[in-house]
């Protein structure tokens, strides 16, 4: 219910209403938009990151910022850069937010071995500047703060399942800067009695993933084939294994992490695990071309289309230049005390659901560009 306040000529109007402000950087990226609108419907007042580029660089934004959308007068784009220190204080200081989202980041590990000094500053340093921001401009004491840290620290892993406790073994530089990022988290909230959290995410995809992550890049794909315009899909490690959630239930929990009484951090997981194989097949399979996979494992092996159209046809190989210096061979998270704790459920998406909302979405795209801002 609004407010109501006497206006001064003693007549009863309602007092605007008090909206809880956010702040958050990387809102261009998958998770971005998908917290953008939770935090809107939820009736925030939404500041978004938004980094200078020569070219358009928002279209996950493009339907919130059209005037027809329910709460786009909400929703407010700055530029700033996480590697640009005085940007970071200016915004904090025009915004003043409540709670800061810090999704902003170089996050594509392979691209992290060609770009490992940039994503040492974007990932790990740009964690530390938002922290020395909030203390610069007096927010510390007010402000809650949620780090995207991620399930790439564990690396090469020393459990399986991975928890809370499970120590880290960091795999790339990616990998190396958010360690010190999620250590800069814990060690404010030592020092300075912030509230700072670390989110644990294991990967999560959807329609609106970056083209060269791996799901988006084998759905992008299988809708190109089965239109006829791709011949065939390149791929690395198949039998690398991740634990694949939808990106807009994992949004969910950055929120509920900043609704607590303590800030405490959490692993965000489904609790399975599976192969890019695994996923490849499922995702050939919805659009009607089911492979089987011919050869010996390794850099000949070949999926081919086993029943209609394009039976016989060479749909998957394998290319060495997708495989990484250092992989990570396995990763599956204990989400148990984000069910408990939360009241998260980390099944609310299933693999299968999110395979074939991708290819769905993916496939609408290929045949028309413009359903792009349906997703
Ligand atoms: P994403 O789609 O790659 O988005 C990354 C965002 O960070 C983009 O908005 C990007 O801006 C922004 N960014 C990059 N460098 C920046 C800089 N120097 N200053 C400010 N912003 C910068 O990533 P995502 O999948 O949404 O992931 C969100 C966060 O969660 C990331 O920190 C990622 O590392 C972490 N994470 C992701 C997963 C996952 O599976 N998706 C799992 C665990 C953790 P531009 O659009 O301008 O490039
Ligand atoms: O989709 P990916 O590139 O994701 P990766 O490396 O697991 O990282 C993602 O998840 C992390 C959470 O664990 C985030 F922190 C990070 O920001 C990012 O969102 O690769 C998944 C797996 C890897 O093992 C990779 O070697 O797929 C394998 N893979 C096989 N072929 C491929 C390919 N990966 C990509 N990107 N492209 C390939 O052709």
């Amino acid at each position: 219910m609004p407010s109501v306040a006497s206006s001064p000529n003693g007549a009863s109007e309602a007092a605007p209403v008090e909206r809880r402000v956010a702040l958050i950087t990387g809102v261009t990226g998958q998770d971005g938009s998908y917290l953008a609108e939770l935090l809107l419907a939820k009736g925030y007042v939404v500041h978004g990151l938004k980094r200078r580029a020569s070219s358009y660089n928002h279209p996950r934004l493009e339907h919130i910022l059209d005037q027809k959308y329910p709460n786009s007068e909400r929703f407010h784009l700055h530029y700033a850069d996480l590697i640009d220190f005085g940007s970071l204080c200016a915004i904090l200081r025009d915004t003043k937010p409540q709670e800061i989202y810090n999704l902003g980041a170089q996050s594509h590990v392979q691209v992290s071995f060609q770009l490992p000094q940039y994503t040492a500053e974007a990932s790990g340093v740009g964690v530390m500047n938002m922290l020395e921001a909030i203390r610069a401009t007096g927010l510390e004491q007010t402000v809650k703060f949620y780090q995207a840290s991620t399930s790439e620290l564990y690396g090469k892993v020393h459990a399986i399942p991975q928890d809370e406790e499970t120590p880290f073994h960091p795999r790339s530089p990616y990998a190396v800067a958010k360690l010190y990022g999620f250590w800069a988290v814990k060690n404010y909230r030592e020092a300075y009695d912030m509230y700072a959290c670390n989110g644990i995410l294991f990967n999560h995809e959807s329609p609106r993933r970056g083209e060269i992550f791996v799901t988006r890049k084998i759905t992008k794909a299988v809708a190109a084939i089965k239109l006829g315009k791709q011949e065939c899909l390149y791929l690395g490690n198949l039998d690398a294994k991740r634990d694949w959630g939808h990106a807009r239930d994992y949004v969910e929990c950055m929120w509920l992490m900043l609704q607590q009484d303590t800030a405490e951090d959490f692993v965000i997981a489904t609790g399975e695990t599976t192969t890019v194989r695994d996923f490849a097949e499922r995702a050939f399979a919805r659009a009607g071309m089911p492979i089987r996979w011919e050869g010996k494992p390794g850099l000949t092996e070949t999926g081919v289309v086993a029943e209609g159209e394009l039976a016989g046809k060479t749909v998957v190989r394998v290319n060495a230049k997708y495989f990484r210096p250092a992989e990570v061979e396995l990763l599956l998270g204990d989400p148990s005390k984000a069910r408990t704790k939360l009241g998260w459920n980390p099944q609310k998406t299933s693999l299968q659901q999110l395979v074939e909302e991708m290819v769905d979405a993916d496939l609408e795209m290929a045949a028309d560009p413009n359903a792009y801002l349906k997703y």
